[in-house]
Parts: structure tokens; C-alpha cells; sequence
């Protein structure tokens, strides 16, 4: 008997820890902190120290399934494979490429998600190719890539420690990104960092905020604005920054005009002297860091807010520094290598652009083939849609679980129930699966080896433990032999470091990341050369694309506001214990027993009105959906706002949700929609 401790990377958030999984006789025992990691230092939230368990769980997919007279049978490989590569050759022939569709998975590894988007565009000739980060921080790929030219996470988590300043909005850091929330309660208590909060709900880190502002749900870009207003007025904005590395500053100047403290209070409810306060500590603290995540991204105007706090950080010229910058938390353990290695609609690895014919022509010649398509393709909610009027004919889903994570659920389900061909690769069998025409099991984490990118744009290896169970396989070779099967013969790999080699010739950020080189620790991109040692924090002497420039918002409201008889604002999001659909942590003995079940978060005095006592089941219903749903009674929400996490599917917050879409991110308005709550 001899214990195998191999180092990896935790499958759950962006933060990235490097864990040990320990092995003994091929079955996983447990999981423990890497100390010289430079992100867990030698600690892990209580995901990471569990994230061994679903690994050898009953439940695991151990073969292919084909849906045959309604029912699940089992199939062998071959079956399976060639029954999809006909099936999507068929629709190709009679519908044309883009009858096709992929979701791809910020789940699996950065080589997967390549091969993903080289299956859909190279073999089936379709750029209707998404994933979660449509549902996440699509709105600040989008908003950053304008404002500053590159859309990610601007400093390194270790700068956090530096810091004197931490402007948190719309992120519930100690749950979602625990590493990172410990280095900034370490920050406030140790070397008394400021901190300010602008979240509607009050969070764990409130409670050491300097200033919290607690606006009203879907306002961002009205006290975002109001704070601009305040420091042009006070004189405190960085005339020679301006000056020197940005553009556009006399449209943001007029913009800002009318966003007075009074007027911001009208629409926000942020208290003018609040709002005063946290613009001169922000905008007159050097080392000053924005930190944002859904709650900024998840609405109709994502862009909009994100273009805001871009602009309040060029105005005080907090961009460019180390412990200053603009700092989107990017939530899922791999959601920005899923982006970076264009599991998108609109582009090729490493925000190469599908319109752009030079691009084209490079991947067509890597990859020996011809006519790569030119139109931008389909977003997931679009293509979910699109499937139930069935112009999607095939939906391809590696490793993502719409039935629970789309907004509007009832919609989602119509959809997936008139699909024409489904096919479903995961791990587990989800709510999405059971819809499915073919299921796939996948390997997990510990079963394979590839790498993930973190937030701070750090790839690190992956690195397999224990073998898959049963007839499992690793998403990468199943995803060859579809390749393979639709008549393809460039994508055959012997091992994830080949995909990597390809990877590196055809992404300038990827450039140097040889599997060499990521040992140990990995490499932070930009990394354009073997000889390059990565970059820590992003626009240093100049924006990525020149000159920054300000893009002035005016305030929108939410698609739904609340009327008389709609009148609770429902913001849904997360909690620690529990990661999305609940695939992975409902079977996770620790986790499942802390939260077991679903919950509503009401106002005592909204409670008290209608006569709801706490832990009572309540009835919430929007104009989609109805749930019923246990109340807890807290001063965590403002009156007249609920709060929902949304990983159960016993009362699915998505139930709920509304499917409208930021016109240029596509996001989903998960953070803010009109429902009423009734007591049953
Ligand atoms: N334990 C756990 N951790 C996770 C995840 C998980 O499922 N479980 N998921 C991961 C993923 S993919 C992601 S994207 C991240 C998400 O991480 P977060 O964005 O931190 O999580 P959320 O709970 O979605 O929402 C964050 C905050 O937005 C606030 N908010 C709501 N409405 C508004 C608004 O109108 N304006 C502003 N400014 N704030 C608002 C909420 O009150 C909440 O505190 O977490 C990652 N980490
Ligand atoms: N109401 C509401 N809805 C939301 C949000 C919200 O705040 N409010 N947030 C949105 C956000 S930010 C996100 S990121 C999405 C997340 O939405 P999803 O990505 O749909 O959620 P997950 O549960 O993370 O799904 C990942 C799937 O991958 C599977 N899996 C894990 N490892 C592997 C592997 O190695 N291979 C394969 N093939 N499969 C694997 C898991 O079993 C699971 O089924 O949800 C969105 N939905
Ligand atoms: S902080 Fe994130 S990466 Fe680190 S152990 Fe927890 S879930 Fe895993
Ligand atoms: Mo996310």
C-alpha cells in the first residue's frame, strides 16, 4: 500500500488553488493545500478540501447511453460516435452548417475547450459555439476589450496583499472567491486597507467595510456616475493620466454633468454624504482596486456598468499599477481559459476575430481545411432558442447543464424537449442529460491531465490521479474521435501537451507556455515566447490597445421593474457551499449536510406584512414561473427585494428568472426581475 500525492488544480472557482489529491489503490482519498502555491499558500476553502468525494461517487457515468423507444439503453463507443458524426453530417447536408450547435465547458481544460472549437468550426463548419462565460462575464469581455483593449482581470490575486484601497461591488467575495475574500480581510485588518462595498445585499465583508453603499437593485450606472460627478467637482481626477494615456475624457466630463449626489440618491437610494465619502477615499487612495463580478455583469446594461468602472479608474488613474487596477473576478475554475481559447461565437483563440479574413486564413491553413465560416455565430441563449424553434437541428453539450443554469426555465425546457438531436457529455446524469438523444461520460479533473486558467490569467497543469470509471473517457479524445468519425483527420493527439504545442503556434498569448515551462506553478498571459517570463498585471505604460478610452453610459433601468402588483425585486446568485446546478457538491457529503435545502431571503418587516413566520414555505411567483420555497427572514436584503441562490432544482430560481439579454453581451438579467411573494 503506498499513498500518491499528485499535484493539480481545484476544479471549482477562478481563484485557482494548487491542491494534492491523494491516491491510494486507484481510489482518490483525499485533497490537501499545496503550501508553495502561489494563490492557496497553503489553504483551500472547504470546496477544495472536498473536491476529492463526487470524484468516486456512485452516480459517475461509467458508459454511453443511446435514447432508444424512450428509454436509456447502453451502447459501446463506436455506436455512440458514429451515431452522432451521422446524425450532425446528415443535418450539415440539409440544413447547412449552422443547423449545428456547441456548447463548450469552462469545467474542462483549456485543450478540451480548444478541441471544442476546433470540432465545431473546422469539421462542421459552424461558429455557433458558447459557453457559460455568455452567462457570467460576457459583458466584461466586452466592456473591457473597448475601454482598455483586453477583457480580463487587470492585476494578480498576490496583489491583493499591497493594496491600500478595495472597492467591491457586486461581488460576494468570502463565498464565491474565498482566497481571494482572506486577502482582503488580511489587508483591511493588518495594514488597515480601506475598504468599500456597493452591493444591495449586505455580504460577509460588510460588516469591515469603511463605506457600504447599499443601492437599489440594476442602478450601478447611476452611482457609478454620481461618483465621477463628485470627483471632477472636487478636483481629485488625474489631469496628466487623462492626458497622456487616455481619450474621449470632454464626452464623460458633459455625460457626468447632471449625476448629482442628490440626484444619484433619487435613483439609487445611496445617501449622498455615502457616496461623497467613497469617491474621495477611492479616487485619493494611490493603490486603489476594483473588484467586481455578477452583480455588475448580470443585467440588460452588463457593458454599460462595466464601461463605468472602467471609466472611474482611468478618471483617477488607478489602472496600470501593481494593487491597482480593475479587477473582474472570473468565477468557474476554467471560464477564462474557455474564453481565451475561443469556445465563443465570434472568435478564434485568443480573441482572434471570425469576420477578420486574415485570421480565417491562418486557422484554415493550420488546420487543412477551406472555408471556415465568416459570420458570427450563435450566443447559448440564442442557440437554446433557436433549438426549440428548431433551427438548431443538433446541440452538441460538453460539461454544461442549461436546464438549471438558463434563465427562464419553462422556455429552456420546451426547447430541449423539441430538440431534434441532443447529445449530452458530463460526468453525472443532469436535468439537462435526461433530455439527451446520446450522453457521453466524461473524465473528470482527477482522472486527466490539461491545464486551467485561473483569474489572474495564471495556466497551471492539471494533472491526472486516478483512472476515469468504467468506460469513461477524457473529453479531448472523445472529441477526436467525432472528429474523426465526421471524416476529419487533423485532430489526433497522444497527449494534452500535443494539443498545447498547437495551442502555442496559433495564440500570441499562449506563445510560451510550453508543458515545461508551466511546471510548477504556471504562467500568467500575456506569455508570447519561450524566453517571456508572463505578466503579472496588464497596461503598464499603455493600454493594451493604445490610448484608453472613456465610454460615457447614461443610466437605463432594468428590463422588469416592479409595479403593484410585481412588487419584490428577486436578485438570484450563489452560496459557499454550493457550485451551480449542484452536480458536483450535492454529492459532497460536507457541503450537501451545511445546505441542504433551497431558501428565499425576505425582509423581517416585508415578512411581518404578509404574515410570513421564518423557515414557512412561501410561494414566489414571477410573470414566467412559480415556486414554492422555504422564507428565510433576514436584514441581509433591503425591504420590497428577495434573494434566491439558484443551485436547486426542488425550487429553481430559474423558474423565475427573465430571458432578456444585454444587446451587445448577450448576458442574461439574472440580478434583477419583478416577482411577488405569497404566503401559501
Ligand atoms: N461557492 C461558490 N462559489 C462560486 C460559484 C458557486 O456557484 N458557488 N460560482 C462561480 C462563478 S461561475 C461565478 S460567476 C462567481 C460569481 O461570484 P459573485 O458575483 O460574487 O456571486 P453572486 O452571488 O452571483 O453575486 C454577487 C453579488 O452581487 C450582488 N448584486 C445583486 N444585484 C446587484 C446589483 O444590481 N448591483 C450590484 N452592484 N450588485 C448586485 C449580490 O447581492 C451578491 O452579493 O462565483 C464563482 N464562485
Ligand atoms: N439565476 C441565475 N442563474 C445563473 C447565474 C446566476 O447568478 N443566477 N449564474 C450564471 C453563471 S455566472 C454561470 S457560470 C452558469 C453556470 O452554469 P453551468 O455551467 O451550466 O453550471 P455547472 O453546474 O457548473 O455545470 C457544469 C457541468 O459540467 C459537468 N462537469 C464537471 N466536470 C466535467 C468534466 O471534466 N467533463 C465534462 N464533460 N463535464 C464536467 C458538471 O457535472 C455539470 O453538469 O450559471 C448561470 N446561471
Ligand atoms: S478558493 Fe476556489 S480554487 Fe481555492 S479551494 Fe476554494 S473553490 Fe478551490
Ligand atoms: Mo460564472
Amino acid at each position: 500500500m503506498s499513498l500518491k500525492h499528485v499535484l493539480t488544480t481545484c476544479i471549482y472557482c477562478g481563484c485557482g488553488c494548487g491542491l494534492y489529491l491523494t491516491e491510494n489503490d486507484g481510489v482518490l482519498t483525499g485533497a490537501y493545500p499545496s503550501v508553495k502555491h502561489p494563490v492557496s499558500k497553503g489553504s483551500l476553502c472547504v470546496k477544495g478540501w472536498n473536491s476529492h468525494e463526487f470524484v468516486n461517487h456512485m452516480d459517475r457515468l461509467t458508459h454511453p447511453l443511446i435514447r432508444e423507444k424512450g428509454s436509456f439503453r447502453k451502447a459501446t463507443w463506436e455506436e455512440a460516435i458514429a451515431l452522432i458524426a451521422k446524425r450532425f453530417k446528415g443535418f450539415m447536408k440539409e440544413s447547412g452548417s449552422d443547423s449545428l450547435a456547441f456548447l463548450s465547458s469552462a469545467k474542462t481544460t483549456n485543450e478540451e475547450n480548444f478541441l471544442m472549437m476546433k470540432l465545431a468550426r473546422a469539421v462542421f463548419k459552424t461558429n455557433n459555439i458558447d459557453h457559460c462565460a455568455r452567462l457570467c462575464h460576457a459583458s466584461t469581455v466586452a466592456g473591457l476589450a473597448a475601454t482598455f483593449g483586453s477583457g480580463a482581470m487587470t492585476n494578480s490575486i498576490n496583489e491583493f496583499e499591497e493594496a491600500d484601497c478595495f472597492f467591491i461591488t457586486g461581488s460576494d467575495t468570502t463565498a464565491q472567491h474565498p482566497l481571494i475574500g482572506s486577502r482582503i480581510i488580511n489587508s483591511v485588518l493588518n495594514r488597515s486597507a480601506k475598504l468599500i462595498i456597493a452591493d444591495p445585499r449586505k455580504i460577509e465583508l460588510s460588516k469591515y467595510a469603511t463605506v457600504n453603499l447599499r443601492q437599489k437593485n440594476g442602478t450601478d450606472v447611476a452611482w457609478i456616475n454620481g461618483m465621477m460627478h463628485v470627483i471632477i467637482k472636487e478636483g481629485l481626477e488625474d489631469k496628466e493620466y487623462i492626458k497622456e494615456r487616455t481619450e474621449g475624457y470632454e464626452q464623460l466630463q458633459e455625460l457626468v454633468k447632471k449625476y448629482t449626489p442628490e440626484y444619484v440618491e433619487a435613483l439609487t437610494t445611496i445617501p449622498k454624504e455615502d457616496l461623497i465619502k467613497a469617491a474621495r477615499i477611492y479616487a485619493t487612495t494611490k493603490k486603489a482596486m476594483i473588484v467586481y463580478a455578477m452583480g455588475i455583469t448580470q443585467h440588460t446594461t452588463g457593458v454599460d456598468n462595466v464601461k463605468s468602472l472602467a471609466n472611474l479608474a482611468m478618471l483617477t488613474g488607478h489602472v496600470g499599477f501593481p494593487s491597482a487596477g480593475v479587477n473582474p473576478l472570473r468565477g468557474q475554475n476554467n471560464v477564462q481559459g474557455a474564453c481565451d481559447l475561443g469556445a465563443l461565437s465570434n472568435v478564434y483563440s485568443g480573441y482572434q476575430s471570425v469576420t477578420d479574413e486574415n485570421s480565417r486564413l491562418k486557422f484554415e491553413k493550420a488546420w487543412n481545411v477551406n472555408g471556415l465560416p465568416g459570420n458570427v455565430g450563435l450566443t447559448v441563449t440564442e442557440i437554446i432558442s433557436a433549438l426549440g424553434e428548431g433551427k438548431v437541428r443538433g446541440l452538441y453539450i460538453m460539461g454544461e447543464n442549461p436546464m438549471i443554469s438558463d434563465p427562464d426555465q419553462n422556455h429552456v425546457r420546451k426547447c430541449l424537449e423539441k430538440a431534434e438531436f441532443l447529445v449530452v457529455q458530463d460526468i453525472f446524469m443532469t436535468d439537462t442529460a435526461v433530455f439527451a438523444d446520446v450522453i457521453l461520460p466524461g473524465a473528470s479533473f482527477a482522472e486527466k491531465d490539461g491545464t486551467f486558467t485561473n483569474t489572474e490569467r495564471r495556466c497551471e497543469r492539471v494533472r491526472k490521479a486516478v483512472n476515469p470509471p468504467g468506460e469513461a473517457k477524457a473529453d479531448w479524445e472523445i472529441l477526436c474521435e467525432v472528429a474523426r468519425a465526421g471524416g476529419y483527420t487533423g485532430m489526433s493527439y497522444k497527449h494534452p501537451s500535443e494539443i498545447m504545442e498547437e495551442i502555442r503556434t496559433l495564440t500570441p498569448i499562449y506563445g510560451g507556455m510550453s508543458y515545461e515551462r508551466l511546471d510548477p506553478y504556471g504562467l500568467q498571459w500575456p506569455c508570447p515566447t519561450l524566453e517571456h517570463p508572463g505578466t503579472p498585471y496588464l497596461h503598464k505604460d499603455k493600454f493594451s490597445k493604445g490610448k484608453g478610452t472613456f465610454m460615457p453610459r447614461p443610466f437605463l433601468e432594468p428590463k422588469e421593474p416592479t409595479d403593484e402588483e410585481f412588487n419584490f425585486i428577486l436578485s438570484t446568485g450563489r452560496i459557499y457551499w454550493h457550485w451551480h446546478t449542484r452536480t458536483l457538491t450535492e454529492r459532497t457529503s460536507t457541503l450537501e449536510r451545511e445546505a441542504p435545502a433551497p431558501y428565499v431571503e425576505i425582509h423581517p418587516e416585508d415578512a411581518a406584512e404578509l404574515g410570513i413566520r421564518n423557515k414557512e414555505k412561501v410561494r414566489v411567483i414571477s410573470r414566467r414561473g412559480q415556486i414554492e420555497i422555504q422564507a428565510l427572514i433576514t436584514e441581509k436584503v433591503v425591504r420590497k427585494s428577495c434573494f434566491i441562490p439558484f443551485h436547486y432544482r426542488e425550487a429553481a430560481a430559474n423558474v423565475l428568472t427573465i430571458n432578456a439579454v444585454d444587446p451587445i453581451a448577450k448576458i442574461p438579467e439574472y440580478k434583477v426581475c419583478a416577482v411577488k411573494v405569497e404566503k401559501i
